[in-house]
């Protein structure tokens, strides 16, 4: 058995080591920093505390709570709220908790479709279908790569949805809240933004403010733009003690029972980071992102959204048919170094067959890159998937790119290694 964990560590160390000569491009990935990281494994891990602050199920939580009570208070000092919850330990349990908070089952709840760039809580299949929703479909401008106004407002007059969510997994542009506002009030409507993609530049000043332009409360993962742990959040901005109680009954006892503490320790100090360093952070991640579709575009990639200057956020869309489909030409990527996903853009013939590649900024932003840096990176697409360049050839010039920008910034303890193996044990067990 103690080969077992040899063997594990093995293959961690051999992961981290992969990426740290590759370009991740996931744009909902991102890295923890060290003061985050540490207390990943504290004793935090190990306990239970259901429940609010001073008001647990379980003993011995004094010192959880305080670091609990000052994540809350930090969350709604960085989204200039007056509600916060980080009991929800994903953001896909966040949306659940917000289901179960604001909708009954068979209610009509408005979103975008897969196809358009939503998340799967959207879907039949996921956290919609297990409360029961029914989803009512926004209409969608392919060229703006957002929601058509004027089409959805004759929509929601129509369906009268009870609930209506904003956000999305393809997050290039704001959505129209303030333009629909008024329409959500005439026909009753609670807006919901899930701001998961975006929370980081949300955060930072560089996207909307969800929460001060008709929504009612956000949800989120930790881990993308905001550079935390894997975990999950709630804010709101609502003076009604009812919706403040529904939501916090959603999170638990509704959807969590324990909510990882070690996670909540580690989102404290991201949250305290991000309030020193957000701004900065948020401002480089959309301009490499920017940067890197201009660069691309000139090398004859048919990125999306052109005429909008491609995107607003940290997220960029590419069509990759003429390169062999999003699936082929996420796989030579990867092989060549550069990790991407496929993802389905809007027009594509088949869910299966996703024409096209996402690519977020993120992560290269947070290891210092700017955007000469995205340049290079549009050259080496170029390489690969235009010019025939070998495989060995573009990785090794994803690696040679990538050896000046091994370290995190934007973080207390900047300058750390970004992808070292932390040998927490000492030498493996033999
Ligand atoms: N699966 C994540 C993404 O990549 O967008 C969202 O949960």
């Amino acid at each position: 058995m103690a080969r077992t964990v040899a063997w594990v560590r093995d293959r961690v160390r051999a992961h981290s080591q992969r990426f740290e000569r590759s370009i991740p491009l996931i744009a909902s990935e991102n890295l923890l920093s060290p003061y985050a990281k540490e207390l990943m494994i504290s004793d935090f891990h190990s306990r239970y505390a259901e429940g609010l602050p001073g008001e647990r199920y379980y003993e011995g939580n004094e010192q959880v709570d305080e670091v609990e009570n000052r994540c809350l208070e930090l969350a709604r000092r960085l989204f200039r709220c007056s509600f916060a919850d980080v009991r929800p330990i994903s953001g896909t349990v966040a949306n659940l908790a917000v289901l179960k908070a604001l909708t009954e089952t068979g209610d009509l709840v408005g979103t975008s479709r897969l196809a358009d760039g939503a998340h799967i809580s959207s879907a039949g299949f996921g956290a919609f279908g297990l409360r029961g929703v029914k989803p009512v479909y926004y209409a969608w401008d392919e060229e703006r790569m957002t929601i058509d106004v004027p089409r959805t407002r004759e929509i929601l007059r129509a369906v009268r949805p009870k609930v209506c969510l904003f956000g999305l997994s393809l997050f290039l542009f704001p959505m129209p809240i303030a333009e629909l506002r008024p329409t959500l009030e005439e026909i009753g409507a609670r807006g919901w933004y899930d701001g998961a993609h975006v929370l980081g530049l949300i955060a930072g000043g560089e996207f909307q403010d969800p929460l001060h332009e008709g929504c009612v409360v956000m949800s989120s993962s930790t881990h993308k733009t905001l550079p935390g742990p894997q975990h999950g959040i709630l804010l709101g901005e609502t003076n009604d003690p009812e919706v403040v109680k529904k939501l916090q009954g959603g999170a638990f006892p509704g959807v969590t029972s324990n909510h990882h503490l070690n996670e909540m320790a580690a989102l404290t100090v991201s949250l305290a980071e991000h309030l020193e360093f957000g701004r900065e952070y948020a401002q480089r991640t959309v301009a490499n992102a920017r940067a890197l579709a201009s660069a691309l575009h000139e090398r004859g990639f048919d990125v999306l959204a052109e005429g909008l200057g491609f995107t607003r956020s940290h997220t960029i869309a590419v069509r990759v048919e003429k390169e062999g489909g999003g699936e082929s030409a996420a796989k030579r990527l990867a092989d060549a170094g550069i990790i991407t996903n496929k993802n389905l853009l809007p027009g594509d013939k088949s869910p299966r067959h996703p024409g096209g590649l996402r690519l977020g900024s993120p992560e290269v932003t947070r290891v210092g890159m700017g955007e000469r840096e995205m340049v290079r990176i549009a050259e080496l697409f170029d390489d690969l998937l235009h010019k025939g360049r070998s495989t060995e050839e573009v990785a090794q010039g994803a690696a040679e790119l990538k050896r000046g920008f091994t370290t995190l910034k934007y973080c207390f303890g900047a300058g750390e290694a970004a992808y070292r193996y932390y040998d927490l044990v000492g030498r493996d067990p033999s």
